[in-house]
């Protein structure tokens, strides 16, 4: 593959300088804007990411903020997650649905007060259906992109390097919630979360001009813990089973059918404008689903167009990421199957581009 121009619409983060500097070798483009793919190798930074700790500029997870006395009623419009006991310093995994019961993101809530939200979205244009519904509706809500760049720090020692500068008070923060710091008099929330399965934070960085310093002071503090710049690793997040949007679901696709019905209460969550329709869908359940499929052989190609499954010589689905899985020396795959051929353990055919390769459904890929 050639490289991608640059320009303006192409939008930077408050961090590029460091992630040039730490030596990126790929990038991939989301909610236009970069984010870091690969530094070493995509195996050496798996390797790395399992055993140390990462720093990741993931400013491309930009924050859609509600601000004002309807913002909690715009946010339970848009998901059919029950946000009725979510508190102030909670973080929830929410679908969001439109009209129809699809998928338009998969963010992540945070609450900061019952009238200040941040969705951490996703890449899709979220925004823009989040102005129509305030909008629409007449909500007393002011909907806007701020100047918030989460920076993840993610790995075994992450707790140790981000309580060097942050202080021991975030050795406190349980999963999915968040508590406020303050670094160079800059208020941040940092909560314990992350798109991997190695533990971490995210620190929600306010304001571009404290991106840098906080970058530099994270390598100068953890120097001795060997920590290196990375990114959302596309091995670790396959084998952790970490779905991601435009790639493993788009808006044809139910929260149901992406393994998501654990994050909807569709029956109490009143208002949510894809309700009645996800009631309806979800009286006879879904038809396909979501699935950690293994692939047979030895490493497959990149995935970047869905590969065909087959089931007694009939298509019964579609792969829509893979890998090969150093620690577990298979390819680990994530794949969307019929309902008839969803069973744990079943045997499937795959067509790869390099040709057809045997696959079995998996429970998950530690299991
Ligand atoms: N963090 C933040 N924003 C994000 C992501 C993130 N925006 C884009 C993208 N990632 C959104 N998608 C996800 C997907 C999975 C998770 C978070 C965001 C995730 N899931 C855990 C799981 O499925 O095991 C835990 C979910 C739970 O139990 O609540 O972490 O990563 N800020």
């Amino acid at each position: 593959m050639s490289v991608i121009s640059t320009s303006r619409r192409l939008r930077r983060t408050p961090f590029s300088e460091g992630v040039e500097a730490a030596g990126v070798s790929a990038y991939t483009v989301y909610n236009r804007m970069l984010l870091p793919t690969v530094f070493e190798s995509v195996e050496a930074d798996y390797h790395h990411l399992k055993r140390a700790v990462q720093v990741w500029d993931v400013s491309c997870e930009r924050q859609v903020e509600l601000r004002g006395p309807d913002a909690g009623r715009l946010m339970q419009m848009l998901t059919p997650r029950d946000l009725r006991r979510m508190l102030p310093g909670q973080c929830y995994y929410v679908p969001i649905v439109d009209e129809t019961g699809g998928m338009l993101n998969d963010p992540v809530a945070v609450k900061l007060s019952e009238d200040r939200w941040w969705i951490s979205i996703a890449d899709s244009d979220l925004l823009l259906w989040v102005k129509g519904i305030a909008n629409g509706y007449r909500l007393d809500v002011l909907v806007d992109e701020p100047d918030v760049s989460p920076l993840a720090v993610q790995g075994p020692k992450a707790e140790d390097l981000v309580a060097r500068v942050f202080g021991d008070r975030v050795r406190d923060i349980r999963f999915f919630k968040f508590d406020m710091f303050q670094y160079e008099g800059y208020d941040m929330a940092v909560a314990r979360s992350g798109y991997s399965k190695q533990g971490g934070f995210e620190i929600y960085v306010e304001g571009s001009e404290i991106g840098m310093p906080l970058w530099n002071e994270l390598f100068a503090t953890g120097a001795d813990l060997d920590v290196r710049a990375g990114c959302p690793n596309g091995i670790e997040r396959i084998e952790g089973g970490l779905m991601s949007y435009g790639n493993d679901m788009t808006d044809d696709n139910t929260p149901h059918e992406c393994g998501l019905g654990r994050f909807c209460d569709t029956q109490t969550a009143i208002g949510c404008i894809g309700r009645d329709a996800l009631l309806r869908v979800s009286k006879e359940g879904p038809v396909q689903q979501v699935r950690p499929i293994a692939i047979d052989g030895d490493a497959v190609a990149r995935c970047d167009r869905p590969w065909p499954i087959y089931g007694g010589g009939k298509k019964v689905g579609q792969i829509t990421s893979a890998a090969w899985s150093p620690d577990f020396s298979i390819n680990v795959s994530i794949g969307m199957v019929r309902m008839t051929h969803w069973d744990v353990g079943t045997a499937l055919e795959v067509e790869t581009p390099d040709g057809m390769r045997c696959a079995t459904v998996r429970d998950a890929f530690w299991l």
